[in-house]
């Protein structure tokens, strides 16, 4: 979880991080002067004796400009809160980049599926490549996700990536991410989805061009040696029921 916090390995992940500074930066301003405001008030006009209570309405030119003048400042940035996620929000979620290929990613109580494309390189052919609780990824490719959810919501979640994306069964959500970096990073379901949710942890491993293709090379003849298996052994229960 801290290491997610600390690496940024998606094509978008600054993005999202200077928009939480932004965020966290204009906001805290604003709180820290307003708290400093209300105990310096509370010490300043705090009960003495002799001193009898002034009663204002609030609706005093010399009192309005106190409330109105902070006011606009906030308003102010508002908009520039606005204008920054609005622009995130439409290159992550708005725009989707031509894909390199495309995994599909489903979550079911609990766990994480994840559908490969095998040496053809296309998903929803026969060489595909299915794991559990690991994706495997190339560097610097554009990748589609087809996210699905077997059961209940779920959020596929990739910390690296600042990756957040919910899972609604009966739905099939394209979303994209483009590893900037490789390693081993966490995956998480980020919506509370039974007793088992917090142990619906997977993994993403983002993988040079060269070891994603041994990778995919190796896993794709194993795709096969275990389909001409299963036809043999049907072939064999075929035969017998002859
Ligand atoms: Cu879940």
């Amino acid at each position: 979880m801290i290491e997610g916090l600390v690496h940024s390995l998606s094509s978008y992940s600054r993005d999202i991080d200077q928009l939480v500074l932004l965020v966290t930066v204009l906001v805290g301003f604003w709180f820290i002067l307003a708290e400093a405001m209300l105990f310096w008030l509370i010490f300043h006009f705090r009960a003495r004796h002799g001193v009898k209570s002034q009663y204002l309405t609030g609706k005093e030119k010399h009192v309005k400009v106190w409330v109105n003048t902070p006011h606009y400042f906030i308003l102010l940035c508002d908009i520039v809160i606005i204008v920054a996620a609005v622009r995130v929000w439409v290159l992550i979620k708005q725009t989707l980049p031509p894909a390199d290929a495309s995994v599909r990613v489903v979550g079911e109580q609990w766990t994480w599926v994840f559908q490969h494309p095998g040496a053809d390189g296309t998903l929803d052919t026969a060489d595909d490549i299915r794991t559990t609780d690991e994706l495997r990824v190339q560097v610097g490719k554009t990748y589609h996700f087809l996210l699905e959810s077997k059961d209940v919501l779920h959020s596929f979640s990739v910390p690296v990536f600042r990756l957040k994306q919910d899972a609604i069964p009966g739905r099939t959500i394209t979303g994209w991410f483009k590893a900037t970096g490789t390693g081993t990073h966490d995956i998480q379901c980020a919506e509370i989805c039974g007793i088992g949710h917090g142990v619906m942890a997977g993994r993403i491993v983002i993988e040079s061009p060269e070891q994603h293709a041994a990778w995919v090379t190796k896993n794709t003849r194993l795709v096969a040696a275990a389909s001409t298996a299963a036809d043999s052994t049907t072939g064999a229960a075929g035969a017998r029921a002859n």
